[in-house]
């Protein structure tokens, strides 16, 4: 098995979806990753006959000489491997059932420093503000943490960048109908 995380390879479709918080992990730990959009019904059926996904789904995130699926386990992998999981036991703990998000005083939800669950929040967040503009207006703690953690550089390299997936359209919409996707 490759230790090279530096690298990895992203297969989804061509927009946010589930793959987006994965993309935001990724930046903010400074991985690279290339993608691959699925463009059709038969690549999308190549990829589960090779044996790659496990559950017949993806997100697929090829890194380390494995094949991850299942978007909750791949952003634990990444975070676990980067110290973004809790740095005590009871960090770890507050990071599955978030129980003391509201004690925290650091700005991030979890202890003093940027956790997998500050990344997940964010990406909620985001599509709050763009799918319904204002919604965070009464919410300034929220607004204050989304300015904070989208600024942060790599993460604001991301959201500035070209891997950051647009809005859902349509389209894109029909585009899943057309994989098979519900
Ligand atoms: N629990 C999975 C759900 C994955 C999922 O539903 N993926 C969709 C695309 S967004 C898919 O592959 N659908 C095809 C299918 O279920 O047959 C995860 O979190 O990764």
């Amino acid at each position: 098995m490759t230790t090279d995380t530096k690298k990895a390879h992203l297969t989804y479709v061509n927009g946010r979806g589930l793959s987006e918080s994965i993309r935001i992990i990724m930046a903010a730990t400074g991985i690279e990753f290339q993608e691959t959009f699925l463009q059709n019904k038969e690549q999308f059926e190549t990829l589960r006959k090779a044996g790659d996904l496990l559950f017949m789904q993806v997100p697929l995130l090829e890194i380390d000489g494995m094949k991850l699926v299942q978007t909750n386990a791949i952003i634990r992998y990444i975070a676990r491997k980067y110290d973004m999981y809790g740095k005590t036991l009871e960090e770890k703990t507050s990071m599955r059932c978030l129980a003391e998000v509201s004690r925290s005083t650091s700005g991030y939800l979890v202890g003093d420093n940027i956790s997998m669950v500050d990344l997940t929040l964010l990406e909620c967040l985001l599509n709050c503000d763009d799918y319904i503009p204002g919604a965070l207006d009464d919410f300034p703690k929220l607004k204050a943490f989304q300015n904070k953690v989208s600024s942060l550089p790599g993460i604001k390299a991301f959201l500035d960048g070209p891997q950051r997936k647009g809005k859902i359209t349509e389209e894109y919409i029909q585009h899943c109908k057309t994989l098979g996707m519900g």
